[in-house]
């Protein structure tokens, strides 16, 4: 099948948790006959969540290309989740769209999860429209759902293009103030005021049309549909559309807008590459697709989904990746309804497609049809925020949950795997607890390894706060020759970091020794003596020594120049240092006292707080030690509306309460040790 740019519509459904947006994107495919029933997220036969993880949560937690043909218009699109755990994948599919369908629950109102998928459309300049379900349920409430949007992102913005006839049980229909002519009396001047606000928009954003809007003629609804599609291209229109998915009622009107309010895949004109040139979009010449999700699960294998932005792309031919400057050759091409697979003759501008087993390619590369060295920008994914150290349930799998966790990691770049060189554990970085707990599920279910996960031991570090001397003579005699060596040193703090010193005079050390007593420095230094963490900022300065002819070794001057430099550091008066964290949390108005409380318990200080999107944000700079909790602690205080994004800041002193606790623990393990 073939289908040209102009019959394209791409774009992703997003939201917070529960909204209905799988049921809508089920029904969607439903009505458009792609499939013979209704899958239903409930019953665990949606095509959108067909994974065992996603059923047994009964809820999203990856991101599904679906596609329908309604009103000879074929339907690209993603649902995505909307609990934030799993922000990537709605990321990756907004950042690869034209267009976002904000689902709001009638009850609930604006949840985290649609904030922030506005943020992330607006952002990105992608135009967004509101679908407000679920208004069959008790206390829904289109009117305060749409005051909620109208207050943040203004009342001539969010504008209701269909309007709820009843209430709750008694909502049976909506009426559309576009087409519709009569209206029930309690919304008639509901709908007045929605038709003149979108004539306004029309006409304000083609001076055209507002001439003749002025002269008072009446637009025709094809005229009007361009207009709203400029505005909604410039973000000054988000339209409202009303309905409930659990009876079928208002997704006709959404669909139908989809075909005639979100722009076609060719309409933004041109799209910037990374180095800033200008790609002319367009039906033909050389094919360009961007790469914004992988897939590897025995269900579908390992696939490479790819939005087409420029050009044609065809099963059976050579293509290359721009990002790894590669040859890759596409086999057949798949259009995707969640697992089910079928073959595509071409994919044209706003296309989704997938490919199965390519060489190199991954998430964020640009595959093209001829070589080129253009490449867009890659998505940018916000940083983990919840930490664990990975151990094996068996000894001797260490090696398969690495490895299975690396592939993990190819395919959400919101997971990272790390061996720390300075604690030497195996560290698994997500998003939270049920980002992190899938993970732990797939690799029990997929790859047959058992993980255990515990809290991970903060990387302190030691420094010294003045200037020590120290001294250590080596000295046995064992049988044959003995061992002698006899180091002096002093430690001085550097700011600039560190820095070894050879200031000896008349080879009281002898040059081919110095090496050594270098080393045996190194080492004390990655295991300091407050407690057995990495030494930085420090100056180390050799001044004097003894050897003997026979009986002094390199191994003799590691020793002494070991234990030298423990005396040292311990006369330096050396302290703890920790890592700290910039913090950002995103939350409710209602939550900012408890939040911002809870920050100062836990050592944190607080640097501002602003209002973006109607949310507060609080920026704050806590211990990483306070954080490791931090996602669940975020999610219970604020019940899953608050968000936050943390990242390495600098390394700054452990208070001395704190760090005599710290180093207690170290030394009561060092005599269990020994
Ligand atoms: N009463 C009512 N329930 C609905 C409606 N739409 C969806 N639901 C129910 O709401 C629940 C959540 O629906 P989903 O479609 O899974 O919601 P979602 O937005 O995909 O949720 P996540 O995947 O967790 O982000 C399910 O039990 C649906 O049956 C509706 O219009 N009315
Ligand atoms: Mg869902």
């Amino acid at each position: 099948m073939s289908e040209s740019a102009d019959r394209i519509r791409n774009f992703v459904v997003a939201g917070h948790s529960s909204s209905g947006k799988t049921s809508l994107c089920d029904l969607m495919l439903f009505k458009a006959k792609a499939v013979e029933r209704c899958g239903s997220v409930d019953q665990k036969t949606s095509v959108s969540d067909y994974t065992p993880e996603e059923q047994e949560k009964l809820s999203s937690i990856y991101s599904t290309a679906l596609n329908c043909l309604w009103k000879e218009t074929r339907f690209h699109f993603m649902d995505t989740p909307g609990y934030g755990e799993f922000i990537g994948e709605t990321i990756g599919a907004i950042d690869a769209t034209d267009a976002v369908i904000i689902v709001l629950d009638a009850k609930e109102g604006l949840g985290i999860g649609a904030s922030r998928a506005w943020k992330m459309a607006k952002e990105r300049g992608i135009p967004r429209i509101f679908f407000i379900n679920r208004l069959d349920r008790e206390m829904a409430d289109f009117q305060k759902t749409l005051a909620q949007i109208q207050d943040v992102y203004g009342q001539t913005v969010c504008v209701p293009v269909t309007i709820p006839v009843g209430k709750e049980a008694s909502f049976g229909k909506i009426v559309n103030v576009l087409r519709d002519k009569d209206f029930p009396q309690d919304i008639a001047k509901d709908a007045a005021l929605a038709k003149e606000r979108l004539m306004d928009a029309v006409a304000e954003s083609d001076e055209a049309l507002m001439a003749r809007y002025l002269d008072g003629e009446n637009l025709g609804e094809e005229q009007v549909s361009v207009g709203l599609q400029k505005a909604i291209r410039a973000g000054s229109l988000a339209p409202v559309f009303a309905g409930s998915v659990s009876k079928d009622i208002g997704v006709e009107d959404l669909m139908n807008a989809i075909v005639n309010l979100v722009p076609d895949p060719l309409a933004a004109g041109s799209r910037k590459f990374e180095n800033g040139d200008e790609l002319k979009l367009s039906a033909d010449g050389q094919a360009y697709a961007y790469v914004f999700k992988t897939v590897s699960d025995h269900f579908i294998g390992n696939l490479a989904f790819f939005r087409v932005l420029s050009g044609t792309f065809k099963p059976d031919t050579e293509v290359y990746n721009a990002t790894k400057r590669e040859k890759e050759r596409f086999g057949t091409i798949l259009m995707m309804n969640g697992k089910n697979q079928s073959p595509m003759q071409s994919a044209a501008p706003g296309a989704i497609f997938a490919v199965a087993k390519l060489k190199s390619t991954g998430i964020g590369d640009t595959v093209s049809s001829a070589a080129t060295d253009k490449v867009f920008a890659k998505t940018k994914y916000p940083n983990p925020v919840m930490c664990y150290a990975v151990t094996a349930a068996k000894s001797g799998e260490e090696e398969k949950i690495s490895a299975a966790l690396t592939k993990i990691a190819e395919n959400d770049k919101t997971v990272k795997i790390e061996h720390h060189h300075e604690t030497h554990e195996l560290l698994l970085h997500g998003m939270g607890d049920q980002h992190i707990s899938q993970i732990v599920k797939k690799l029990k279910n997929i790859n047959k390894v058992e993980m255990v996960l515990s809290a991970q031991k903060i990387p302190y570090r030691e420094t010294i706060t003045s200037v020590g001397d120290g001294h250590h003579r080596h000295k046995k005699q064992t049988g044959g020759h003995g061992q002698f060596a006899e180091v002096y040193l002093k430690v001085s703090p550097n700011p600039a970091g560190y820095e070894f010193k050879n200031d000896i005079f008349g080879g009281s050390i002898p040059r081919n020794f110095v090496p050594a007593v270098e080393k045996g420095v190194a080492e004390a230094m990655a295991k300091g003596p407050l407690a057995g963490c990495v030494v930085q900022n420090i100056t180390v300065s050799v001044y004097d020594g003894k050897h003997h002819e026979v009986d002094s070794s390199e191994m003799s001057f590691k020793i002494a120049s070991r234990a030298a430099f423990k005396d040292a550091m311990s006369k330096a008066k050396p302290i703890l240092l920790e890592p700290i964290q910039k913090v950002k949390v995103i939350v409710p108005d209602e939550y900012m006292g408890d939040i911002t409380g809870d920050l100062n318990h836990k050592r944190g200080r607080i640097l501002g707080m602003s209002v973006e999107e109607g949310l507060q944000v609080v920026t704050a700079e806590v211990p990483l030690a306070e954080m490791s909790k931090y996602a669940s602690e975020l999610r219970s205080m604020t019940q899953g509306k608050g968000s936050f994004e943390m990242e390495f800041d600098r390394y700054e002193m452990v208070p001395s309460n704190v760090a005599r606790t710290i180093i207690e623990t170290y030394k009561a393990s060092q005599t269990e040790e020994e």
